[in-house]
């Protein structure tokens, strides 16, 4: 079947682009532009029309993509049109009335890309989070995997594990073989250093979970610190109630923001204090939940008396309007009240994310799906490597291979001809 869909967003626009995908795309522009021909990879200006009644659609521009060379791999044709709900509309119902052509589901083209080998699956879920991107290093990360420098580390590992498998393979089925005996002595040390660039990736995950999170920063204190206050300002509008009522939050609150182009949630919490009112308990307990769960916790204080200073915490000093601009020691100090030492703060929260991205490379597992499937991936290759090669070298394929098929479920590739290519190309067995 040939797809079409709108691919920009809907609603009243300047342009809005109409893309179609499959062997009937071209016949389709041509249908509606009532043109014979159009030269691929060429904008070209064009009147459409509805083929049922006639009528002009818009004037706009087409292209024509030849495949393979497209996005999806098929035909591919795009239609500019004038943005807003009518034209599009009309646009679609004339294709969905051309046989054959039907509305794409959500994802299809991106499923056609990915079928078409256009794209690995850690590519196709990267584009799918540079259109979610929200800040610089999201967009940065998403761009880079889009690009495929996750895929290629994946591979290699592939790559590494089914030749391991072809050699032990070829020491199976043909015995009487001459393996190289550096082969066989060198099969350990090559898993130790795959388990090694394993465990290194995914000592990184963390950096995947700020990217994909946020890096969370839980804002706690005692009551009527000023916790609410802090949130509202740095968000720059009111999400939590302030009041000069001790116990006001009880809830805790979440406010994302974009630091130093970090993805950043601050959490605003309940105040922390002996207290006999269930429900003020309650919120203490998620209080302390935040606490365990932030990636930073952000201790205010309201009294320079009262500071106490906690290791691997952030202790800031609010009101200091109050106390003529007081400076404690060892606090970032501030007043919400009149702005003072908020920049302070901003720039201190962002050395602190930046901090976590020190060792920052492209390649980081930013999906759960990824850190599950080279987890199990590790525990394989920790039970082929405990294995004697001499004594049960099948059982060492089984375990490589499952480590193979967990690293291919990621990139997409699952394929067991590739171990035969390998066997044929590096002995020539077919003698
Ligand atoms: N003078 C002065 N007052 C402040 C400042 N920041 C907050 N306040 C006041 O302190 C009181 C308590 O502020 P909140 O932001 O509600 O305090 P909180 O820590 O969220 O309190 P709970 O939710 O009860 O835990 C309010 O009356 C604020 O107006 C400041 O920098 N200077
Ligand atoms: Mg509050």
């Amino acid at each position: 079947m040939t797809i079409f869909a709108l691919s920009t967003a809907s609603g009243v626009a300047g342009l809005a682009v109409v893309r179609v995908s499959g062997h009937l795309a071209l016949t389709a522009l041509k249908t509606i532009s009532r043109k014979s021909h159009f030269d691929p990879n060429v904008l070209t200006k064009s009147e459409f029309y509805d083929p049922e009644s006639g009528n002009l659609i818009d004037k706009g521009l087409a292209v024509f993509f030849s495949k393979p060379k497209s996005f999806t791999g098929e035909d591919v044709v795009e239609f500019h049109v004038h943005g807003g709900h009518s034209t599009v509309q009309l646009l679609l119902k004339s294709l969905s009335n051309i046989d054959q052509l039907r509305l794409a589901q959500p994802g299809e083209f991106s499923k056609r890309a990915f079928v078409n080998n256009k794209m690995d699956l850690t590519a196709i879920e990267a584009m799918g989070d540079l259109i979610n991107a929200q800040t610089e290093i999201q967009h940065n990360q998403a761009l880079s995997q889009m690009n495929g420098s996750l895929n290629k580390l994946y591979l290699s590992w592939r790559k590494s594990l089914i030749e391991l498998v072809a050699y032990l393979e070829a020491d199976i089925d043909f015995a009487d073989e001459d393996i190289p005996e550096n082969v066989l002595n060198n099969i350990n040390s090559k898993i130790e250093k795959l388990l090694g660039e394993m465990n290194e990736h995914l000592k990184q995950r963390n950096q995947g979970e700020i990217l994909r999170d946020g890096y969370k920063v839980a804002i706690i204190g005692s009551p009527n610190v000023g916790k609410s206050s802090l949130i509202n300002s740095l968000a720059n509008r009111d999400v939590a109630i302030v009041s000069d009522k001790e116990g006001t939050t009880r809830d805790a609150i979440e406010v994302r923001l974009n630091i130093a182009g970090f993805p950043v949630i601050l959490t605003d919490t309940a105040g922390l204090r002996d207290t006999e009112d269930e429900i003020e308990k309650k919120g203490i307990e998620i209080t302390q939940s935040k606490i365990k769960e932030a990636n930073l916790v952000l201790e205010l204080f309201d009294d320079p008396n009262n500071v106490e200073l906690h290791e691997n915490r952030l202790t800031v000093l609010n009101k200091c309007d109050l106390h003529n601009n007081y400076k404690q020691e060892g606090c970032i100090n501030i007043s919400v009240s009149n702005g003072s030492g908020i920049d302070d703060l901003i720039n201190k929260i962002a050395e602190h994310v930046s901090n976590k991205f020190i060792s920052y490379t492209d390649t980081i597992p930013t999906k759960t799906r990824y850190i599950l499937g080279i987890q199990n991936s590790v525990q394989s290759l920790l039970s082929a490597k405990s294995i004697d090669l001499k004594v049960n070298s099948e059982l060492m394929v089984e375990e490589l291979r499952l480590a193979i098929q967990e690293i291919g479920k990621i990139t997409g590739h699952v394929d067991v001809e590739e171990y035969l290519e390998v066997i044929f190309k590096d002995f020539c067995i077919g003698k």
